[in-house]
């Protein structure tokens, strides 16, 4: 009987670790009828939704007060209950306030919003840099600190994604980077305008050819983030989605090290421009501009 029990506990006990083995990671993307935003992983997206609901609340009553007032204004003055309006065309008092009123909540939005603006600018003291540039249409991630790491990230289409992959937001090649680590960001283009947009990391910043914009983000917790181009970018603007693979700093120098083996023909030599890598070469010939 003991030793049966024992058995049991013990399969008991596999199944549990294989479920927490087999337990789905976090994993940021959008969901159907979503109308919020995505939850925050990062100080600078805590930071939006916290302005947001400031706006939002603000917002809210100021709809509520002009829909009164009209309410009001269609029942009270309509003309069979006020057949003689009123010719009154100055209220000196009236004129300050609906002036000054708009202005002071202009400035307690502004100042709330100038500071995130700058928040999210940059970081002073960043654990790791990485660049990332658009092409069309995939991107392209670059880890300077890292002997120039480089590597394309291109989608899964949708003939080739294994169970559980999502469609138009999966990707051969993740962007990883440690967890509770200070992410600078540096964005370019190699050809039009994109943008590098992962809405529970908080960061959106232009990919602009010629020049080279930087922001940052410190993810929370270890997980996957998903996000996507999010600036009209041609033809396959819809299709090259990003993927962020936070992970652990000892999973990371892990991956590092594998990484710089895997892509180690594909990194340009320190000081040069990231040369064409073998993806980009074999790649779908590029019909439409
Ligand atoms: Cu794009």
């Amino acid at each position: 009987m003991l030793r049966i029990r024992q058995t049991l506990l013990g399969v008991l006990a596999m199944v549990g670790l294989a479920a927490a083995i087999a337990a789905p990671a976090l994993a940021q993307a959008p969901v159907p009828w979503e109308i919020g935003m995505q939850p925050g992983f990062s100080p600078v997206k805590d930071e939006i939704i916290w302005l947001h609901n400031l706006v939002l609340v603000i917002i809210t009553l100021i709809t509520l007060l002009v829909g009164v007032l009209l309410i009001w204004v269609m029942i009270r003055y309509n003309a069979r209950r006020s057949p003689v309006p009123s010719r009154t065309s100055h209220n000196t008092l009236l004129e300050v306030a609906w002036t000054l009123l708009p202005v002071l909540i202009l400035v307690v939005i502004a100042i709330p919003s100038f500071r995130l603006v700058f928040y999210e600018d940059r970081t002073n003291d960043a654990d790791l840099t990485i660049k990332a540039t658009g092409h069309q249409w995939y991107w392209e991630y670059t880890y300077p600190d890292q002997a120039n790491l480089d590597f394309s990230s291109y989608i899964v289409p949708d003939d080739q994604l294994k169970p559980g992959q999502l469609r138009l937001l999966t990707v051969d090649n993740d962007l990883v980077v440690p967890v509770d680590k200070n992410i600078r960001v540096l964005t370019t283009s190699g050809d039009v305008i994109h943008s590098w947009f992962i809405p529970s990391l908080g960061v959106q910043r232009y990919a602009i050819p010629g020049r080279t914009i930087e922001t940052w983000f410190r993810a929370t917790k270890p997980g996957t983030y998903y996000g996507e181009c999010n600036q009209i970018c041609g033809t396959n603007h819809s299709r090259m989605p990003i993927v962020v693979h936070v992970v652990t700093q000892p999973e990371f120098d892990a991956w590092l090290v594998q990484a710089k083996t895997k892509f180690s023909d594909a990194a340009p030599p320190a000081g040069q421009a990231p040369a064409t890598n073998l993806q980009a070469s074999v790649a779908a010939p590029v019909t439409a501009r």
